[in-house]
């Protein structure tokens, strides 16, 4: 009996959990089915939403596909013996490097995902005491997570047997997802004008940060009396020939010509063709121009992407927070705020987290680290520009600018200290996102040195986290959720 509902629940982890597409879109159809909608809007709307996910994955993994070897080009062309940061390198050197720094393999993904989806789920379902809101269901990104935690645990607890491993791992990142996407819920609300959903992905921690410290600039500028606090990048009209940057897919399109253009330039012909990006005979003007327009494509892609799911999954999910979960909100990719605010937040996020990240790499050069840190695009692109993204819509132009670049330090310092702390470099890669470079080690710090006592604290710290949010605005907290329109009518009344 257990072995067959285990069999249930592995196919149902493999094909829907971890494959958000699929799970937005049963997501979806449950949601109509229990608006009771008529069937063939279910299916409309299971098919809409599936679909405009996989638009949403085209348009993210193309710019995976097509920038990350650009960029570990790097490593190779110089012969460096370095880590890269980056989401599936991680992984992948928490694979190999398990056998023989601990001995073991890590075969419990999915049980691992059931307990902390379940948490997660739970945690929602009693929000009366917990004040969580958001279930995570970003799997592609679980899976990395779990890998990266099982190295954590066996670095701070090497003798735990597999049981043991299974629930301290199914508390703590339940715990995570469920407290660290709830953190997004309201700036996320705010951002889409109550579009009903919050980030679930890996740097959820630096989002809240650094939109709290973007709010807290631009009140800072209105109590200097500076009459000209910073605008959004929306409201900014460029003059003269600048002004073919007000146009998102032109400015876009010039300024990774740059950037991209020096880096391949950098990396060189010679080696471009010798690892086969390029083609012997083939244009190298016109190669770097197609390999740099691509990313205004893919970031059209995504946005198409985007507007096509989230309308569907506002709508349905009113079935599911009206009923089952009451209050909930789904915590989806990242990717989907790039359809929101401005277009041109994304580019400049990229772009000054990318100055950051070069900066630090050249710090630790300087500073002969143990480990050097080759920029993966993932960390670069994803979280830079979702923190410009938010940092504008709150502070404005300025704040887009710092903040990527301050968390662009951050994510190589962070991320180089913590995988030589915990023996991961040596592997080749580690995960790089924001939260890992920040929120993490402080959690291992925590555990290695508190012991039991530490996965206790740990636990209890991050359920803290809600209580203290729904404290400075008990009113609001499940408003901004159930009912935008009336939460937004409150906060003018008030003002
Ligand atoms: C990640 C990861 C991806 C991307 C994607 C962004 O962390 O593993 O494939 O970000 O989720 O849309």
């Amino acid at each position: 009996m257990g072995k067959f509902l285990l069999h249930i629940w592995t196919y149902f982890a493999t094909n829907i959990l971890t494959q958000p597409a699929y799970l937005i879109g049963f997501i979806v159809l449950l949601g109509y089915l229990l608006l009771r909608r008529p069937f063939y809007e279910c299916l409309a709307g299971f098919l809409k939403a599936t679909v405009g996910y996989f638009i949403l994955t085209v348009g993210s993994a193309g710019l995976v596909n097509n920038f990350r070897p650009i960029l570990v080009g790097l490593k190779d062309r110089f012969n460096l013996d370095a880590m890269v940061t980056d989401p599936y390198f991680g992984q992948n050197a928490v694979d190999v490097g398990l056998e023989e720094t601990f001995g073991r393999t890590f075969g419990d993904v999915m049980i691992l995902l059931l307990i902390a989806f379940i948490l997660n789920i739970t945690l929602v379902r009693f929000q009366k005491y917990t004040k969580l809101r958001a279930v995570f269901t970003t799997g592609n990104v679980q899976i990395q997570q779990a890998a990266t935690a099982f190295w954590i645990l066996l670095f701070c607890f090497p003798n735990l047997g597999r049981i043991e491993v299974l629930v301290f791992m199914g508390i703590i990142l339940g715990c995570y997802w469920a407290v660290a996407s709830n953190l997004t819920v309201g700036i996320t609300q705010e951002l889409t004008e109550g579009a009903g959903f919050a980030v679930a992905h890996q740097q959820m921690f630096g989002i809240y940060l650094f939109a709290k410290l973007s709010e807290w600039m631009k009140k800072d500028q209105k109590k200097k009396g500076l009459n000209k606090v910073d605008r959004k990048l929306e409201d900014i009209e460029l003059p003269g020939f600048l002004s073919i940057f007000n146009e998102n897919m032109v400015a876009t399109s010039l300024l990774m010509l740059f950037f991209f253009g020096i880096i391949l330039l950098v990396l060189g012909k010679d080696y471009l063709i010798q690892s086969e990006f390029m083609i012997e005979g083939q244009s190298f003007l016109f190669y770097i121009l197609t390999t740099s327009l691509n990313f205004a494509v893919y970031l059209a892609i995504l946005q198409l992407g985007v507007r096509t799911f989230v309308d569907e999954l506002t709508q349905s999910f009113q079935g599911i927070s009206n009923t089952i979960l009451p209050g909930a909100v789904p915590g989806i990719d990242v990717a989907a705020t790039f359809g929101f605010g401005s277009p041109n937040a994304v580019t400049v996020g990229f772009l000054f987290g990318a100055l950051g990240q070069f900066l630090m790499i050249g710090l630790l050069i300087l500073l002969r680290s143990p480990t050097i840190v080759i920029a993966g695009f993932i960390p670069l692109f994803f979280d830079n520009a979702v923190i410009a993204v938010f940092a504008n819509n709150r502070g404005g132009f300025k704040a887009a600018c710092i903040f990527p670049f301050l968390s662009g330090m951050i994510q190589v310092g962070g991320s180089a200290l913590f995988a030589t702390w915990i023996g991961l470099s040596k592997f080749g890669g580690y995960i790089g996102m924001f939260d890992w470079a920040t929120a993490w080690p402080f959690i291992t710090v925590i555990m290695k040195f508190a012991g039991y006592v530490g996965v206790v604290l740990v636990a209890v710290g991050l359920l803290i986290i809600p209580q203290l949010q729904y404290r400075k605005d008990p009113e609001g907290y499940f408003m901004i959720v159930a009912d935008y329109e009336q939460y937004k009518e409150n906060r003018q009344k008030n003002k």
